[in-house]
């Protein structure tokens, strides 16, 4: 999967060549480009923002600096992705889509946002017609600065689902049986009591079947108790 990021403070991605990401990217699973927004900026103090029309707080990043980072990048079969508190809700199911993806492409927005004719240009037919696709996501129901770290999030969720990406595949088979989805069971390691607190003897006892229904019986009490 190609990934390419676009934000004017690229060095806030930097955690992407960290850990997993970064062993995914050596051993090419991924190619994750970090561009500089910048770079585009017009006119002589670089700007990449201006007022918005109808007036109001903050400032709009500007379509025409936007436009000119993301051509070059845009190709047949991608996806771009719009960072914005006021897109979709970002989610497994959701993660999982795009995980089959070729060509994902983050536009990291700061201030109040940027220019909507970004989304409505690269919607249009001819892009369509090419397997381009615009999508707004929103990474839940908070307020940050800026896409950045909602790009990290969603491309951690994302890249963690390609075949090879995790180190144990056991443990993406694991979360997808769960009924819930990803809402796990509680977890213990030796030693079998820390602080007069026991491990469920259960858990002790070699029964699988018995220990797999304790297990989804937990997952259940958990899900209820933080979810609902
Ligand atoms: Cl994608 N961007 C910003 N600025 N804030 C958010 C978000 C995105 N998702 C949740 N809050």
């Amino acid at each position: 999967m190609k990934i390419d990021v676009i934000s004017i403070f690229p060095e806030y991605l930097s955690p992407l060549s960290l850990s997993l990401l970064g062993k995914a990217q050596n051993a090419g699973l991924i190619d994750i480009n970090v561009h500089n927004l910048r770079d585009q900026a017009v006119g002589v103090h670089g700007s990449v923002d201006d007022t918005p029309y109808g007036g109001g707080a903050g400032m709009v990043m500007s379509a025409e600096v936007w436009g000119r980072a993301l051509d070059p990048l845009i190709e047949d079969n991608s996806d771009l992705i719009i960072l914005t508190p006021a897109g979709k809700q970002f989610t497994q199911p959701v993660a999982q889509e795009l995980s089959k993806k070729s060509h994902l492409i983050f536009a990291c927005g700061r201030y109040e946002g940027i220019d909507d004719r970004i989304r409505q240009y690269y919607s249009q037919p001819d892009f369509v017609n090419r397997n381009i696709r615009v999508h707004e996501y929103s990474i839940g129901d908070y307020v940050l600065g800026g896409g950045e770290v909602a790009s990290m999030v969603m491309i951690e969720a994302i890249t963690r689902l390609i075949p090879g990406v995790l180190g144990n595949p056991d443990s993406l088979a694991e979360e997808s049986h769960n009924s819930e989805g990803y809402l796990e069971y509680p977890n213990f390691t030796k030693p079998a009591q820390w602080r007069d607190i026991d491990v469920p003897e259960i858990l002790l006892s070699g029964n699988h079947a018995a220990i797999a229904k304790w297990r989804s019986e937990q997952a259940q009490i958990r899900a209820e108790k933080n979810r609902k």
